[in-house]
């Protein structure tokens, strides 16, 4: 099958929160580099009326991510205007079987690519840091794939909720910056920043290694997630989640029908 009819497929599951086999499961040929091409494609196919492409997403950069879902390998997704959350409200209704993890979001204020960057270069392109709640709802039946599938699946992107309150990059280590999850007052995970690749500015780095190869960049006004710290918790309508970040302050998610 086309790798146009394959985006489309999953455009439209996505769009009607309706989930889907496995890509893989009629199209076991399919390769890791055509699965980023149905992203691409599937994600342009979304751009319609308002919704704009805002930036990137890393996923799968913590051990305890990669072992939650079986896939051993960094990803990357996109990120659109559509999937982020004005309110701190979710609608599960829409959503097949939502997950929330907890990020940080780096928003850039210059233009960032090449194969051979490192964090030193990384670090004066970087705005500004925000707290993050990503929930990411896998449009394959039981959260289940393999590392093509969720590439093609936009590394299973939904929504994303964002602080209100922004942070100079040199505000604090982000490596040691501590976040506990809690749904419905009862603690559910704990993990650091450093779960992320050592440090969540080497997600950053790894993106733009990445994008690089295909000629792409962060550029100037983007954001980029850098992959859940802890792993993710399953969420259903009223549920209330809060991600208490100690003295950088706390996220809190309503979830309704
Ligand atoms: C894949 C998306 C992973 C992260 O932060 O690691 C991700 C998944 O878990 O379905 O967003
Ligand atoms: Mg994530």
């Amino acid at each position: 099958m086309k790798l146009d009819q394959l985006a489309k497929r999953v455009a439209e599951s996505q769009k009607n929160g309706r989930e889907m086999d496995k890509l893989t499961l009629s199209n076991p040929e399919l390769t890791v580099n055509q699965a980023y091409e149905i992203q691409k494609l599937s994600i342009n196919e979304s751009l319609t009326g308002d919704n704009r492409f805002i930036g990137w997403k890393m996923g799968l950069t913590s051990k305890a991510k990669q072992q939650q879902v079986g896939v051993e390998e960094a990803i990357y997704g996109r990120l659109t205007s559509d999937m982020e959350l004005t309110k701190p409200v979710l609608k599960v209704g829409e959503l097949i079987h939502p997950r929330v993890e907890p990020e940080f979001a780096f928003l850039f204020k210059d233009e960032l690519k090449g194969a051979n960057i490192t964090a030193k270069d990384v670090w004066p392109a970087v705005e500004c840091v925000f707290l993050a709640l990503e929930v990411i709802d896998s449009r394959y039946k039981n959260f289940s794939f393999t590392l093509t599938d969720v590439v093609a699946d936009n590394a299973s992107s939904a929504k994303i909720l964002l602080s209100n309150q922004a942070y100079s990059p040199y505000h604090t280590d982000w490596a040691q910056a501590e976040v506990t999850l809690y749904q419905n007052g009862e603690m559910q995970k704990r993990g650091r920043g450093e779960a992320v690749l050592d440090h969540p500015i080497h997600s950053i780095v790894e993106l733009v290694k990445m994008i690089s190869r295909e000629g792409l960049s962060i550029q100037a006004g983007m954001i980029v997630l850098v992959g859940g710290i802890t792993d993710a918790v399953s969420i259903q309508a009223s549920d209330e989640i809060i991600a208490d970040y100690g003295e950088l302050g706390q996220l809190t998610l309503h979830v309704i029908a």
